[in-house]
């Protein structure tokens, strides 16, 4: 079967509008997506289908992005059947639509990196026969933690879209597979080992998602402790291994105690999430960039077939 399909949900929710975005050049590939709408949707529209989502977590610059074009060059490269490739439905916008032009672009590309900053991306892992076995969703950070309204973190909603990533259709109560995975980067610019009260905010807004999507839900959570090569000045992992995955898992499991859930099974505490460290590739100051080597992504892929299938 076939899930890409073209049924969406045109359901409008107010906290999901934004501005559309006129001044963005549309290059070749993606003019005849855009040119065919004159009212652009901008608001996220969810495929209703019941291929599984896989959702980026974390706040503004924690590396989405990265990540997903990691792991895409990863599927790419490794030829084991599975394709990546934009779904240009989430949005109609001029943005999206070149931010997916350029996403196909750079995944056969290993050592360049996402060009922009990438608001929302679907895009779509289908198997050799072509079928959609599952979405790919990065949004944007401020959706998951808002660093601009960080007094009103952790009791902002979740957007109206997060509710039919979960769900097969708006108007079933069937539910999705979806894995969350929750960023845990502790030491760049922008993120919050040196402030702790931003920390808890942050996993208490985690917490918030556990209990809104995956609390009673067929879903799974994979703690991605991302940007490893920086704690320790890179003695405990660099872009292409991690040495010391105790070490690694130590410190983030002091600093996000409370998202290392465990559940009851009998008599013993069961985990309930998955814990992997990432490192998408080094960053000199020079601005270039050089992918990681492959220990990491296939690791992550792994796991997530794993949870998926
Ligand atoms: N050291 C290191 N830096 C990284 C890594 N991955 C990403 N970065 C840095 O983090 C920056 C932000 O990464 P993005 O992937 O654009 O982050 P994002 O979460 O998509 O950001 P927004 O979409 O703007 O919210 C990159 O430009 C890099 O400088 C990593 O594995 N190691
Ligand atoms: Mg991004």
């Amino acid at each position: 079967m076939n899930t890409h399909n073209n049924d969406f949900d045109f359901s409008v929710n107010d906290s999901d509008i934004k501005t559309p975005i006129i001044d963005t050049v549309v290059d070749d590939d993606s003019n005849t997506h855009a040119s065919h709408t004159t009212t652009p949707n901008v608001q996220p529209q969810i495929p209703v289908d019941t291929a599984p989502f896989i959702v980026l977590c974390g706040p503004p610059a924690s590396g989405k992005s990265m990540i997903l074009k990691s792991l895409a060059s990863y599927l790419y490269e490794s030829g084991d059947g599975y394709t990546i490739m934009a779904n240009r439905t989430l949005l109609n916008t001029v943005k999206y639509q070149n931010d997916c032009t350029h996403f196909d672009k750079v995944i056969g590309k290993p050592n360049e990196r996402m060009e922009n900053t990438v608001d929302y991306l679907m895009a779509d892992i289908s198997d050799r026969t072509g079928n959609v076995v599952a979405h790919f969703l990065e949004a944007p950070g401020e959706d998951f933690f808002s660093l601009t309204k960080s007094d009103e973190e952790p009791n902002i909603a979740f957007k109206n879209y997060m509710h039919h990533v979960a769900q097969t259709s708006p108007d079933s109560n069937k539910q999705r597979k979806v894995i969350y995975i929750i960023l845990l980067d502790l030491d760049s610019a922008t993120s919050f080992r040196n402030n702790p009260e931003l920390r808890k905010k942050y996993q208490d807004k985690m917490m918030k998602l556990y209990r809104d999507f995956v609390l009673d839900h067929p879903s799974r959570v994979i703690l991605l402790y991302n940007k490893v090569d920086l704690p320790q000045g890179g003695k405990w992992a660099n872009a292409n291994s991690c040495r010391n995955i105790k070490a690694v898992r130590a410190d983030a499991e002091r600093n996000y105690k409370n998202l290392f859930f465990t559940r009851k099974f009998l008599f013993w505490d069961i985990e309930d999430f998955s814990f992997l460290p990432y490192c998408t590739g080094s960053y000199p100051d020079d601005g270039s960039y050089t992918a990681s080597g492959p220990a990491y992504p296939a690791a992550l892929w792994k796991e997530i077939t794993k949870q998926l299938w």
